[in-house]
This record gives C-alpha cells, structure tokens and sequence, in this order.
C-alpha cells in the first residue's frame, strides 16, 4: 500500500494558515490525531466570503459560530473581536481579495472516549482559499436537483442550527445527488417536509410569492439566506416561510438556492422535471441581480 501517491486535491505549499495564534505554512498546521474533532467530528466552523477584501457579513457568522459551540458546549479560545483580526490577517498573509474563509473550532486534544471533560484547550484555525464555485453558466441555465431519501437531521437530534464538524448526513444526500449525476439534493425532515439542501438554503416562488422553509423546519439559519430575505422585504414581493412540500416543489414557478458559497442560483429541475418552464424565472433573475449590487456595494 503506497500512503504517498500524489494528491491532486492537495492544498498548495505556499498556502498560509492560522493555527492557533500563529500563521503558519500549511505544511505545518498540523491537529493531532487524538483532537476530538477528528476522533468524533466534536467541533463547530464557519464558511465565509471576503469580496474585495471585506468579508461579507463577518459579525453574522462569528455570532453564528459562538452559538454552535455554545449549543455544544465548546468555549471558544478566542474573544470575537481576536476572531475577526486573526480571519483578516489570514486573508492578506494569502494576499487573498476575493476568496473563501474556513474557520474552525475543534474540542482539542484528549484522551480516547467521548467525553469533552477529557480535553484540554480547543484549537482554532482559519484557511483562506479558493472555493469551486457552480460552473458560471448555472447562473444563467440553472441548476437540477434531485430528492434525497437521507432525511435532515432531526431538530433534537444534532440540531441543523449547529454547524457541526459532522456533516456525514448531509454529504451521504450529496453522495445521492453526484451518484444521479446532479450538483444538488434537497433533503426533508423528519416530518417529510422539505428542510435545505446540503450546504445551501432553498426558496421557491408560486403565483408571485416567495416561500421557504421556518428555521423550525430543522434547517441551517443562512447568512445568505437572512441576506436574500431582507432583498426580498425591500422588493416589498410577497413572502412567506412556510411548510413546504415536495409537491410544492413540483408545482412551483421558480425555484432558487442560497449560500455562502452559492450566493443566489436558480434551480430548473427536480427529480428530471422541469421547474416553472424548465428556465430561471423572473423573480429569482431579479434577487440573484439585488444580490450581486449588495456585494458590489459593501454588504
Ligand atoms: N444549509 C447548510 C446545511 C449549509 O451548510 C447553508 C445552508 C447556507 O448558509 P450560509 O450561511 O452559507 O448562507 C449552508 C452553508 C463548505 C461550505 O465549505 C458550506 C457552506 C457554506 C460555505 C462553505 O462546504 N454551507
């Protein structure tokens, strides 16, 4: 068994990362083998965008995290203001404007067994990269997606409100979604309804309103989602969240996705059918152009 083949996915060497109060080549940020966040995914991260060397909505997703790892009872070694200036420092050791941001926190090293009483400090490390983006032409043809048998997690299992280190279950939907020869899949909850998609926010739009699930429908409280909400409010469009089903999908006009990494794209089919009439509707050209004048303008 050869452990040394080459990897094309590997990070590149002159990449800087942020490892615990230093930042470091990425050769040498190194968690141990025996951090929690390895042995049982006992962690909580963030995935963030900087535009221009302004992070969009760093205050929103730094709040985001202190309510992962406190809904886990994880004490964040660092205060939000030392967060923010270690996540800029990355950035420029990178010489990164436009780029992606991962921020992680893990339980730290400890011994084996699963109890976080048995760890001593948690680390925290940031990368600063590149991330693949949807092809650009999905922005203009849209994306299809399909159903997911792999229900969201359960609200009082591990609540989807915590953005966990563990995504198992939304990556076996997205090993559903590639095995279908699709980007995307949209999950449902434990009550059939439909949820989010596995790392995106999910809207429709029906007779002129636009609808997406509660965050009581066990879903991830989206940054983008949060954003595209409030375009919406100064559209003045109708909108309502509300239980939404798979029939829904199936009937409605539009149908988009938001996230961090996403920003706003259409989705045109589901299940192989078309949505709407099989193209990116109106309403949902209109807010994926709102948006882009929200990044051009600063956030
Ligand atoms: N639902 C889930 C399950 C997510 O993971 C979103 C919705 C959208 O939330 P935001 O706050 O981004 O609008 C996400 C976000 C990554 C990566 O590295 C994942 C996300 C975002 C950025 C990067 O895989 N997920």
């Amino acid at each position: 068994m050869n452990f040394d083949q080459p990897n094309p996915f590997a990070p590149k060497p002159d990449l800087k990362v942020f490892l615990n109060g230093k930042i470091v080549p990425v050769a040498e940020a190194r968690i141990s083998v025996f951090d929690h966040c390895i042995l049982y995914g006992d962690g909580v991260f963030e995935g963030l965008r900087s535009y221009g060397g302004k992070v969009f909505r760093l205050d929103e997703h730094l709040k985001r995290l202190e309510d992962s790892a406190r809904a886990i009872q994880l004490e964040i070694p660092m205060t939000r203001k030392e967060l923010s200036d270690a996540v800029y420092d990355t950035l420029r050791a990178n010489n990164i404007g436009d780029g992606y941001v991962r921020l992680m926190v893990t339980r730290g090293v400890g011994t084996l067994g699963l109890s976080p009483r048995r760890t001593a400090c948690p680390s925290v490390y940031i990368i600063t990269d590149q991330i693949d983006l949807y092809p650009k032409e999905l922005y203009e043809k849209g994306l299809a997606v399909i159903s997911s048998s792999i229900v969201r997690n359960h609200p009082n299992a591990v609540s989807p409100r915590i953005k966990s280190c563990n995504y198992l279950n939304n990556i076996l939907a997205k090993i559903e979604a590639m095995d279908a020869d699709v980007l995307e899949a949209v999950m449902y909850n434990h009550l059939g309804n439909v949820a989010e998609c596995t790392g995106d926010n999910i809207f429709l739009v029906r007779d002129g309103m636009v609808q997406t699930p509660p965050i009581t429908a066990g879903i991830l409280e989206g940054i983008t989602r949060d954003a595209v909400i409030e375009l919406i409010k100064k559209r003045s469009l109708p909108f309502r969240q509300m239980e939404l089903s798979r029939h829904d999908l199936y009937v409605a006009d539009e149908c988009f996705l938001t996230g961090t990494a996403a920003e706003v794209i259409p989705v045109t089919k589901i299940d192989g059918r078309p949505i709407g009439t099989g193209e990116p509707g109106p309403v949902t050209r209109q807010l994926i152009e709102d948006f882009r004048e929200l990044l051009a303008s600063g956030g």
